[in-house]
């Protein structure tokens, strides 16, 4: 088995199925790809698929404006983004003189419950749809980024931590162009 899942004898709820598919699609790569790094490629290219799409359901639902800055726009993410998609608030800390990198910490986070890696996993970034989620919706408001996970839960870290990179600003076009 790839993949402990433990799972005590209760009705599942919607977070929890959620939680299981997710597991059950890595376990898929994992079987498919067998090369841990591959899963971890193709894991953060499934988020960022999904990140350029939620980004216009997160802008309709959450009525959040245009930030002022990229410290501003952090702060979204953990407080708006990860509440309306995970259910659960992060915090960010860490950031850099120029305010261009900062850590976005989880301390609670749904996709791991009942997950154990084993021994073979132990290069995996399981959360990796994650970072993808993220680098694709900033991608959709004209902030290019690097997403890296410092710290990891399944690893054996007391929080889970990713570090959001901000490498450009993308001005952007006026859509409603004449030729
Ligand atoms: C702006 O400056 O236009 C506002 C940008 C807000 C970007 C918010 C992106 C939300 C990403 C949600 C990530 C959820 C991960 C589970």
């Amino acid at each position: 088995m790839l993949l402990g899942i433990k799972l005590s004898n209760h009705l599942l709820q919607n977070a929890e199925l959620f939680t299981l598919t997710y597991g059950a699609i890595v376990h898929q790569l994992l079987t498919d790809l067998e090369e841990v790094d591959e899963v971890n490629k193709q894991l953060d290219q499934m988020g960022y698929n999904i990140g350029i799409r939620l980004i216009d359901e997160f802008l309709a639902k959450s009525n959040v404006t245009r930030c002022v800055d990229f410290k501003e726009t952090a702060e979204v993410i953990a407080k708006v983004g990860f509440k309306m998609f995970l259910g659960v608030t992060a915090s960010v800390t860490n950031w850099d003189a120029d305010g261009t990198c900062c850590s976005i910490i989880l301390e609670d986070n749904p996709l791991v419950d009942f997950v154990e890696l084993p021994d073979t996993c132990q290069g995996l970034y399981y959360c990796n749809i994650l970072s993808g989620v993220i680098r694709g919706a900033l991608e959709m408001v004209s902030m290019k980024t690097e997403v890296t996970w410092i710290r990891d839960m399944l690893r054996g870290d007391d929080v889970f931590e990713l570090q959001v990179k901000l490498l450009k600003q993308v001005p952007e076009k006026y859509p409603y162009k004449d030729d």
